[in-house]
């Protein structure tokens, strides 16, 4: 036996306990608390509780063997170890989550009688999860995709998924085309490559031969599908809702949430680096964000339509593939949530939390949009296998912190003792219990919007349906110039993915000519694909431009939890390195101080620096701006080639850098040209405000056509 005592920590830091964000509670969190385990102070044991003496080594025959089948110890662990794995997602498989709360604003009772949307005194649990969908659970953040945003409110009455995307619209019309979609988008069979890509033939086959897909498709072109991190992200209910007053009448909504950190893009080529140098990148970023109390916080709010005006719009409302422009129907904010709390373990939370569409509460209900009601059915029904049966409900985090009892019994990994002879309803022998609730204003039974529904059974897609161009059209026409040059960009470097040109050439000549010839012709230019005069008439719009569809709509109202890497070398300036941290603080960022290794620096009076890292496994891709101080070091920094990269890798991503005293000397030989992003001076204290405005406005625009011509 192994003497492990020595090792015994007698301050464990098991299960986060000394995070300042573990103490943030709610009614979830300590209904979580009651099956949390922490080991500190335990004894080892089996699964039945049988105290263990060895866990070094298994029981043999002699110490050279053989090992003995008698080992209930070896078999157990080994036993449980081979069924850790349940099948992944089939889609939205890589995802982060966390814990917060929900509180609605005043005055939302003219639209609904859910009482968390309606009581702004009541604090809602919840738990968000944030997906990529593409690509298994293992693969990168930081991918071309869309972003799976699914809220999971507990609230009083019940729980309700709002499991939304970060695009506003779907690829697909009809759930029954959804399968095919997903096959196509999917690594491709015979070789699972691309692993979380969509630059293949399968996907550029399926969308250019499905015009429906080409809205979703430009949103999935544009930087909204690169996000910096996943605080920064819009995120879209997609699906048009119906939300339901006291007095039973209905309006139609459309969700959106919007953060109150802005929205901000990767560039493609920071994507792409960061998939192999930090594959958690977004992971990472939410963990930090919440462990520094840096909470990120999101408005919840709605476009609401009057059931009368459902037929007055040149789309259809039931379309998930059309948004409703905000100059026609406005957001109208209804609450706000914040995430403010990690998680405890990734698998029984993030892994086990099975969101579904179908979980409403009343006042909120569906409306016969067919993505929608397909998606009623696929949920509950995928969780079947995910999580191995139906009573995946009473997994800890997918439990309503209210009340639910109902007849349903047994089943795989029932844990309930439900105690009578009854199961059933009606029945004399137990009291007729549990019993229904018949609706009323508040705390009432669920009752379904009484709607009128008539009609022929059919296999058709209403004619309303039929436009799938005005809409992308809008889409590129209401994007700044350099989002609409990624757009051009992207589409070309997927396309050029595409081995088979006749897929390519549909893409670009029935597609996308057909959204805006221009920009057919740019991508067609760069693919050396004809687009064809086409005398294409492009449907008049209500509306031709639309405010809210440009990231730059949404800037951040700080800098809080943004990352700053200042650069040092031996016989840096160290008092300005103090200066720029306590900077940092007030304005709540991060500053990272990165030296070539991590073997001590000093300053000119031999003092040492601690740094926070190295400038080789920090990348200039994970900061928002860089900082080279001043010192007697400038032939050093010359030298250092980690360094001269990292400046210009910085410079090419649009990032602000500050070059103090001496080192305004680097922009000359490293061929870059000074600007507006180049702040050059001796004293930190005169560039921290314009500093501060370049990292709010996330890049230096203006510098793109120039930092083409940057090696890095
Ligand atoms: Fe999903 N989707 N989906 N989806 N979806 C799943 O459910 C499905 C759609 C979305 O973090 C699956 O539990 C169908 C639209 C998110 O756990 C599955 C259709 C939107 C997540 C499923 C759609 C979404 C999923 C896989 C078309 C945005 C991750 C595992 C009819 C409004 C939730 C699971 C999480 C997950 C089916 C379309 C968002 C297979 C059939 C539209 C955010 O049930």
């Amino acid at each position: 036996m192994t003497d492990n005592s020595k090792l015994t920590n007698k301050t464990s830091e098991m299960a986060g306990a000394d995070a300042a964000n573990k103490a943030n509670t709610t009614q979830k969190t300590e209904q979580l608390d009651t099956v949390r385990e922490d080991a500190t102070n335990q004894a080892l044991t089996t699964n039945q509780g049988v105290k263990i003496a060895d866990n070094q080594n298994s029981l043999k025959a002699g110490t050279r063997g053989s090992t003995l089948l008698e080992d209930f110890i070896l078999r157990e662990k080994i036993t449980h170890f081979d069924h850790e794995r349940i099948p992944e997602r089939i889609v939205h498989a890589r995802g982060v989550g966390a814990h917060g709360y929900f509180q609605a604003y005043e005055g939302n009772e003219r639209l609904t009688k859910a009482g968390f949307l309606t009581d702004p005194s009541i604090q809602t649990p919840i738990f968000v999860r944030f997906s990529t969908v593409q690509g298994p659970r293992g693969s990168a953040d930081t991918v071309r995709d869309i972003r799976g945003f699914a809220i999971k409110f507990y609230t009083q009455e019940g729980n309700f998924d709002l499991v939304g995307n970060n695009a506003p619209v779907f690829f697909v019309q009809d759930g029954i085309k959804f399968p095919d979609f997903v096959h196509a988008v999917k690594p491709e069979p015979d070789t699972e490559i691309p692993t979380g890509a969509t630059a293949h033939d399968t996907f550029w086959d399926f969308v250019s031969l499905v015009p429906e897909s080409a809205h979703a498709v430009i949103w999935a072109m544009s930087d909204r599908a690169i996000p910096r991190n996943l605080r920064s992200i819009q995120g879209f209910g997609v699906h048009t809702f119906r939300l339901i007053n006291a007095e039973g009448k209905a309006h139609f909504v459309k969700f959106h949430w919007t953060p109150k950190q802005g929205l901000s893009a990767l560039v493609w080529d920071e994507a792409q680096k960061l998939a192999g140098k930090d594959p958690d990148f977004h992971r990472r970023d939410l963990y930090e964000a919440i462990e520094q109390g840096v909470y990120p916080e999101w408005e919840l709010g709605v476009q609401i339509v009057a059931e009368e005006d459902e037929m007055k719009f040149d789309f259809d409302l039931l379309d998930p593939t059309k948004i409703i422009p905000e100059e026609l129907v406005p957001v109208t904010p209804i609450g706000r949530f914040v995430l403010n709390r990690n998680v405890d373990n990734f698998f029984a939370e993030t892994e086990q939390v099975a969101f579904c569409p179908g979980h409403i509460v009343p006042g909120i209900d569906f409306t016969n949009d067919p993505l929608l009601q397909a998606r009623l059915f696929s949920y509950t029904d995928t969780q079947l296998s995910r999580l191995g049966g139906p009573n995946f409900h009473q997994i800890p985090i997918n439990k309503p912190v209210c009340p639910f009892h109902n007849n349903q019994r047994d089943g795989i990994h029932q844990h309930t003792i439900h105690k009578g002879q009854a199961s059933y309803q009606p029945n004399s022998i137990d009291g007729n219990w549990p019993v229904e609730t018949p609706p009323a204003a508040e705390n009432g039974g669920f009752e379904s919007y009484y709607e009128r529904v008539s009609g022929q059974k059919i296999r058709e897609r209403s004619e309303s349906f039929s436009d799938h161009f005005s809409q992308p059209r809008l889409y590129y026409k209401s994007l700044a110039p350099h989002e609409q040059k990624h757009v051009v960009d992207a589409y070309t470097f997927e396309l050029s993915k595409v081995k088979r040109k006749h897929i390519r050439e549909r893409q670009v000549q029935q597609i996308l000519a057909n959204i805006d010839l221009d920009l057919a012709r740019q991508v067609g230019a760069n693919l050396g694909i004809e687009v064809p005069d086409l005398s294409l008439d492009f449907k008049p719009q209500a509306v031709e431009k639309s405010a809210k569809l440009s990231m730059l709509a949404f800037p951040p109202a700080d800098i809080q939890g943004r990352k700053i890497a200042v650069l040092i070398h031996n016989l840096v300036e160290s008092q300005t390195l103090e200066t720029i941290k306590n900077w940092a603080i007030k304005e709540g960022a991060v500053v990272h101080l990165l030296a070539p290794s991590l073997a001590p620096v000093k300053d000119h009076q031999d003092k040492v620096i601690a740094a926070d890292g190295m400038q080789m496994a920090e990348p200039s891709i994970a900061y928002d701006a860089v900082i080279i101080p001043d010192g007697d070091n400038l032939n050093a920094v010359l030298q250092d080639g980690v360094t001269r990269h990292y400046l210009l890798e910085t410079y090419k991503h649009l990032k602000p850098i500050v070059f103090l005293g001496n080192k305004s000397d680097l922009l000359e030989p490293l061929g870059l040209v000074a600007d507006e992003g180049t702040l050059i001076e001796d004293d930190f204290k005169h560039v921290s405000e314009k500093l501060k405005n370049l990292i709010k406005a996330h890049r230096v625009w203006s510098r793109e056509q120039i930092a083409q011509h940057v090696p890095a």
